[in-house]
């Protein structure tokens, strides 16, 4: 088969297949993300994320349902967090999301973190751009947490919404930044939980204090998303979000900078990958480090003379 013209006719094997090259760096990866790059760009992508067990899953199964409702086709990248926390998760979220299968109009994937998330961001990106290519109309990308490698995830989606649960104590301290840093959208899940008046109030507070939303002020939605309740309200969110970047022209501004920011990403990491094979691993980089140990040399001079020969 020909992973790509499949995948632009819409063979969702194809998709699967293009998704697994990328996941495993296949040979035939670079290639299958060069050919699609020009069809990719028409997607909108929607990041969710916030703490284990927020329920972010359920919200992302209603929230493709509440747009299949409004005739678009979904695409779902779910990245899975093998780490200790969530120990039966993974199937939990598999068990949810095949209420979505049976759907032509949906395709869902889980991509594995397998302990570290390095690498991962651009993986996920490449999975995103194989669904945007083969016509997904919107594409949600579910992580955990708000720390930087999640951070650098939800980096590739234009509208982020960060959900937060009632009785979270102290941890939510902790997350505050990296909700004012990420969130276009603050959903407030278990909403049928003690504590949710307060929680409402400190967000409200926590927004207030913040000068950086004159333009866009995150909406607060409150939802029980086991129950579907306040779904629909969370989608018109996104879908104001998603107004407000094409009408001020953001859109295209952020889409700008995250394409230079995967190129330089690229970019660092071939000339990483360079200089490690060619300066790093040889033998007379060994010699070296014994004259620097010895102050025969000074490491100013030493990177000088490298990097005048690596940019030669
Ligand atoms: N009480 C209550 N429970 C909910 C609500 N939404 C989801 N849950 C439950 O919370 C549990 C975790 O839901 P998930 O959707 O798997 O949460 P998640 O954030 O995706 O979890 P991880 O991916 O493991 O971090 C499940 O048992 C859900 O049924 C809600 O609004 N209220
Ligand atoms: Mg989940």
């Amino acid at each position: 088969m020909n992973i790509v013209e499949d995948l632009l006719n819409h063979s969702r094997l194809a998709l699967a297949k293009g998704i697994t090259a990328v996941e495993n760096e296949y040979d035939n990866a670079v290639e299958i993300m060069t050919k699609i790059y020009p069809h990719t760009g028409n997607a909108y992508v929607i990041g969710i994320t916030g703490p284990p067990g927020a329920g972010k899953s359920t919200m992302t199964d209603g929230i493709a349902k509440e747009y299949r409702k409004r005739g678009k086709t979904v695409g779902i990248v779910a990245i899975d967090p093998t780490s200790p926390y969530s120990g039966g998760a993974i199937l939990g979220d598999r068990i949810r999301m095949m209420d979505l299968m049976g759907d032509d109009g949906i395709f869902i994937r889980s991509m594995a973190t397998r302990g570290s998330l390095g690498g991962l961001s651009q993986k996920a990106g490449d999975a995103v751009k194989l669904m945007d290519a083969f016509g997904m109309d919107v594409i949600i990308v579910e992580t955990v947490g708000v720390g930087q490698s999640e951070v650098d995830i939800v980096k590739t989606a234009d509208t982020t919404m960060v959900v937060v649960i009632p009785g979270m104590g102290d941890d939510i301290q902790a997350i505050k930044a990296g909700i004012l840093e990420i969130g276009d959208l603050i959903t407030i899940n278990k909403a049928d939980r003690e504590g949710t008046d307060k929680l409402n109030i400190e967000m409200e507070m926590m927004l207030e204090l913040n000068p950086e939303h004159v333009q866009w002020r995150p909406p607060i939605n409150r939802t029980i998303a086991s129950r579907g309740e306040g779904i629909e309200e969370v989608v018109n969110s996104i879908e104001e979000h998603h107004k407000y970047l094409v009408d001020s022209g953001k859109l295209a501004e952020i889409r700008k900078k995250r394409i230079k920011s995967e190129i330089t990403d690229m970019i660092n990491v071939r000339v990483n990958r360079y200089i490690d094979k060619n300066v790093v691993r040889t033998p007379d980089f060994e010699k070296t480090v014994t004259k620097l140990q010895s102050r025969e040399l000074d490491p100013y001079s030493v990177v000088d003379g490298i990097v005048g020969k690596v940019l030669k």
